[in-house]
C-alpha cells in the first residue's frame, strides 16, 4: 500500500547517547541494541473511524524512537500494518450502508494525511491485512501440518473449518523466564490464564466458542460466511485470516528475525502481541522481537478514547478548525508516553503558548547556548523517551534566552542549532 511522505530530518552535531528503552516483558527500562540496523513494527489501524488523540500519541511516541535511532546513526527498518478488513470495520460499514473497502480506503487516506501533518515519518513498508492474505494461507497450513494448529467443527450455526491456534501444543513446557527462548502463554504479557480470560473476550477472542481446544486458542483462519468477505485459502477453504497472524506474517516478511522493537498500545499486549509472539516462534523457532515497547491509554474525561465508545477528539477535526498540527504535537509530547493521560482542551492552549515562547526565544538565542541544550534533549528522550524532560529543558533555555535580550542580535548559529534539533528529534517545527 502507498503510505505517506515524510519530511526531511536535519542532521545534528554530537553525539547520541545509548538508548533505554521500557521492554513490557521484563518491566524495566532496559537498553537497546546499538546495531547498525534497527528495526520496528509498530500495530497500525483498523480504518474504520478518523485518527483519534490516542493513536496520534501511540505514532508520535514511536516516531520519536525512529528519530532517536537515526540521529544515533542507525539505519531503520519501519513496518506497519492496516487491518483493512476485520468484523469492527464491517460492522460499522453494515451500520452506515457503506462498502467496507471505500470505508477502509477513505480512513486509511485520512490517517495519512494526519500523520503527514503530525510530521511522523512514514513507515517504509504499510501493508494492508487485504493485500497479504495470499502470504498468510501457506503459513497457517503450516501450523496446521506441525500440529499447533487445528479446524474446529462447525456447530451451534457455525460452518465447519475455522482454524485455531492450539496455545497448549505451541506453548514450551519448560521455559526461563524472558524473550529469547522459547514461547510460551505469558512470555509476552506476564499474565496468568485467569487474568488472560476476561480481557481475551474483551480484545476480540472468542472464549466460548465451542469445539475449541482451549478457550484462549486464537482465531488463525476464518472460513467464509455468508455475506462476509472472503479470499481463496487453497487447503483452509474459503475465508479471512484472524488478526494476530496478519501482524506476525507482515513482520516475520519485512523484517530481520528477530526485529528491534516490536510496538503498539497497552491494549495489544494481549491477546495481539502474546498470540502474535506464539505464532512467530512456531513458524520460525526463532523469538519475533528483541524488545517490546507499549503506550499509555490516552483518555477523555478518564475513559479510554475509543472508536468503539465513541469519546473521540480527532486530529483531522482540529486540522480543520485550524489547530496548528505541531501544537497537537506538542501537546502529546507534553505526557510520558507510558502513562495514561487524558486529552483537554487546556493542554492544547498550553502547547501553544509554549510554541509561541520557543519561537520567540529563538529571537534571542544566545551564543554557545544551543550544544547544552541539545546534550540535554537528547539525554531526556535517551531515557526511556522522556519528552517531557526535553520539552522542560527546552523551557529552561527559552526563559534564559528571553529573559535578557541579547545584543545586538541573535547567534544565527544557534537559532539555526535550536530549531534544527527540535525538528529532527521532536519533529516539532518552529
Ligand atoms: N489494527 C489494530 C492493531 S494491528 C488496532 O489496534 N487498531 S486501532 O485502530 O484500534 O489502534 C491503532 C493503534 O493505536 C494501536 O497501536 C493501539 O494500541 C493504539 N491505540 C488505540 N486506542 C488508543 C488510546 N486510547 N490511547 C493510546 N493508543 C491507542
Ligand atoms: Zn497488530
Amino acid at each position: 500500500m502507498k503510505t505517506w511522505k515524510s519530511r526531511p530530518v536535519p542532521e545534528l552535531p554530537g553525539t547520541m547517547p545509548a538508548l533505554l528503552l521500557h521492554e513490557t516483558t521484563a518491566n524495566r527500562v532496559t537498553a537497546l541494541p546499538d546495531d547498525d540496523h534497527a528495526s520496528l513494527y509498530v500495530c497500525g489501524i483498523t480504518p474504520y473511524d478518523a485518527t483519534h488523540m490516542g493513536h496520534a500519541a501511540t505514532y508520535v511516541a514511536f516516531d520519536l524512537l525512529n528519530r532517536l535511532w537515526r540521529d544515533a546513526g542507525q539505519t531503520v527498518s519501519y513496518v506497519q500494518n492496516v487491518t483493512d478488513v476485520d468484523d469492527p470495520l464491517l460492522e460499522r460499514a453494515a451500520r452506515d450502508g457503506v462498502d467496507w473497502r471505500e470505508l477502509a480506503a477513505e480512513q486509511t487516506a485520512l490517517f495519512q494525511e494526519d500523520m503527514e501533518a503530525l510530521n511522523v515519518l512514514a513507515p517504509d513498508h504499510y501493508i494492508g491485512a487485504v493485500e497479504s492474505v495470499g502470504w498468510i494461507v501457506p503459513h497457517i497450513e503450516e501450523l496446521i501440518a506441525a500440529g499447533v494448529a487445528y479446524r474446529v467443527p462447525g456447530t451451534a450455526g457455525e460452518p465447519d473449518g475455522d482454524v485455531y491456534f492450539s496455545v497448549e501444543a505451541a506453548s514450551a513446557e519448560s521455559h526461563g523466564s524472558g524473550l529469547d527462548g522459547p514461547w510460551w502463554l505469558g512470555q509476552v504479557s506476564g499474565l496468568s490464564r485467569e487474568q488472560m480470560l476476561p480481557v481475551f473476550a474483551e480484545r476480540g477472542g472468542d472464549p466460548e466458542r465451542p469445539g475449541k481446544k482451549h478457550p484462549l486458542d486464537a482465531l488463525l483462519w476464518r472460513v467464509a460466511r455468508d455475506g462476509e468477505p472472503h479470499w481463496d485459502g487453497a487447503s483452509l477453504g474459503d475465508g479471512r485470516p484472524g488478526w494476530h497472524i496478519e501482524c506476525t506474517v507482515i513482520a516475520q516478511r519485512f523484517l530481520p528475525e528477530p526485529f528491534t522493537v516490536q510496538g503498539g498500545g497497552s491494549d495489544l499486549v494481549f491477546p495481539h502481541h502474546e498470540m502474535g509472539a506464539g505464532h512467530a516462534y512456531a513458524l520460525s523457532h526463532v523469538q519475533m522481537a528483541r524488545h517490546y515497547a507499549h503506550t499509555g491509554m490516552v483518555g477523555l474525561d478518564g475513559e479510554k478514547m475509543s472508536k468503539s465508545r465513541g469519546n473521540l477528539v480527532l486530529v483531522s477535526k482540529l486540522r480543520a478548525d485550524g489547530v496548528e498540527p505541531a501544537a497537537i504535537r506538542l501537546a502529546i509530547l507534553a505526557n510520558h508516553y507510558r502513562s495514561d493521560w487524558n486529552w483537554s482542551d487546556a493542554l492544547l492552549f498550553a502547547a501553544q503558548e509554549r510554541l509561541c515562547t520557543w519561537r520567540a526565544a529563538l529571537d534571542h538565542a544566545r551564543a554557545g547556548s544551543a550544544m547544552p541544550l541539545l546534550a540535554q534533549v537528547r539525554g531526556a528522550l535517551a531515557a526511556d523517551l522522556d519528552a517531557p524532560g526535553s520539552l522542560a529543558a527546552l523551557d529552561a533555555w527559552a526563559a534564559a534566552c528571553l529573559a535578557e535580550p541579547v545584543v545586538p542580535a541573535a547567534s544565527e548559529r544557534d537559532v539555526a542549532l535550536v530549531s534544527d534539533a527540535v525538528e529532527a528529534l521532536l519533529g516539532v517545527e518552529l
